[in-house]
């Protein structure tokens, strides 16, 4: 139901965003993901963690054919002038009280440092300099929007481009048209990394402006939603590349963990859950196809839950260029003990789907689509994990799981979907063991 209803709002952006691609605007606001394509596949990735990070957004156009969709590259930026690295400090005692006055003296290329010890309850704005780099220090800074909204949009409304954001943990996001966001993308090329954001109407809505890069990486979503199917923990829109990696997407609020619409789209290494408070649709949404890589992911459905697929894909159309789902080396657990679908594909797509060494625990069928191309797989309720009940999934030796999958080919433009890394709980990775024959699921024996 909730698809029916996100289609029902999002058809005019569906045209608006084909005519986007050839002519790279098309009209902002609009109260669904608007404008922003992005390009970034998988790359390799240099190990941006959260305790180790980047200054600059580096982001330079990653050729999609040299991705490894293990470890997709930082997003791309167009293009980064001479940097301007002035730091501006936000603080008790600092030279700007609140990241809004900060935002608003910045220079593009301003760094912004925000000190958690200060306290920015409502402190909402516009961000409209580019390559800006935003970030946390001395703790994570708390952003509650309390009833406050910027723009009619949610809490910060980006529209520079080349953003980073750092370390920050945002809340509160509430507008009228109930899709308010702790971030609002209206610009081109996002990066999130090492935050934490819940208990918003949307963790992040995009635009779809066909071109931008996003990158989310080392990051929580938690309890978004307003609760009516229309807003999810993010919401990514017609942009040219997601990539999605080495985050915990637990809860959301009625709506989906993930939803993008990008052409593109990298999902690797992620934790998808509940611990109960939240009661999701789709674990992971790509409702308008596109190109897939879906590698590495531990994806949970709770009992509780509004739709009992997990990972849908090309459900409401196919109006991205691709219809290339490659989904490896994932482990499904499904504890709704009466139904599920692990991978729901949409009528309209042809072209066969390749699901290769996936754990599917629990109830269900494994896919929709009977074209889909079905390689050592592991389909039972239950599986040989170490300990399902402590989330340790790796395999017990020796058994099902154990050096029981197959060889990963390229793909057809070059691309390794090989898993490089693990999920490490919380929104971390660890390099993955290389040994013997590969195991099924998200986690390799050492
Ligand atoms: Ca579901
Ligand atoms: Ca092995």
């Amino acid at each position: 139901m909730d698809r029916v209803k996100d289609h029902r709002k999002t058809t005019g952006h569906v045209i608006c965003i084909k005519a986007l691609l050839l002519l790279t605007a098309c009209g902002g606001g609009g109260s669904s993901p608007s404008d922003t394509t992005q390009a970034e596949a998988a790359s390799h990735v240099a190990e941006a963690s959260p305790t180790d990070l980047d200054t600059s957004p580096a982001q330079s156009p990653v050729n999609p054919s040299t991705l490894s969709a293990l470890s997709p590259p930082p997003a791309p930026s167009p293009s980064r002038p001479e940097l301007d690295a002035t730091v501006l400090s936000v603080g008790p005692g600092k030279a700007y009280a609140t990241p809004c006055a900060a935002f608003a003296a910045a220079g593009d290329g301003s760094i912004i440092e925000i000190d958690a010890a200060g306290s920015y309850v409502g402190d909402v704005c516009g961000i409209t300099r580019n390559n800006l780099t935003i970030r946390g220090i001395n703790g994570r800074p708390k952003i509650d929007a309390n009833g406050k909204n910027a723009m009619g949009k949610g809490s910060w409304v980006v529209s520079g481009s080349n953003t980073t954001i750092e370390n920050i943990e945002m809340y509160g996001a509430r507008v009228p048209d109930k899709n308010g966001a702790a971030i609002r993308l209206d610009g081109k090329h996002l990066t999130l990394r090492g935050s934490y954001l819940h208990d918003n109407e949307n963790g992040i809505l995009t635009n779809n402006d066909g071109v931008s890069n996003v990158v989310i990486e080392y990051t929580e979503f938690a309890n978004n939603g307003y609760g009516d199917g229309y807003s999810h923990n993010l919401y990514v829109g017609h942009v040219a590349s997601l990539v999605f990696r080495f985050n915990y997407s637990h809860d959301a609020k009625v709506g989906h963990n993930l939803k993008s619409r990008a052409a593109v789209n990298t999902i690797a290494y992620n934790r998808f859950s509940s611990d109960g408070s939240g009661s999701p649709s789709y674990e992971i949404d790509l409702p308008d196809a596109g190109t897939a890589y879906v590698i590495g992911n531990v994806i949970q459905q709770p009992s509780n839950n509004q739709n009992p697929s997990l990972l849908s894909f090309g459900a409401e159309s196919t109006s991205n260029d691709e219809q290339k789902l490659y989904v490896v080396n994932n482990t499904f657990l499904n504890d709704n003990a009466t139904q599920g679908t692990f991978i729901n594909i949409g009528s309209g797509v042809t072209r066969p789907a390749l699901i290769q060494n996936n754990v599917f625990a629990g109830v269900g069928r494994v896919t929709t689509h009977s074209s889909a191309v079905l390689r050592t797989n592991y389909n039972a309720v239950s599986a040989p994990f170490t300990n399902r009940s402590s989330y340790d999934l790796r395999p017990q030796t020796g058994l099902a799981l154990h050096n029981s999958g197959s060889t990963l080919e390229l793909t057809d433009t070059g691309v390794s979907l090989a898993p490089v890394f693990q999920y490490r709980h919380p929104t971390s990775k660890e390099a993955r063991p290389a040994a013997g024959l590969i195991d099924i699921g998200a986690y390799e024996l050492p």
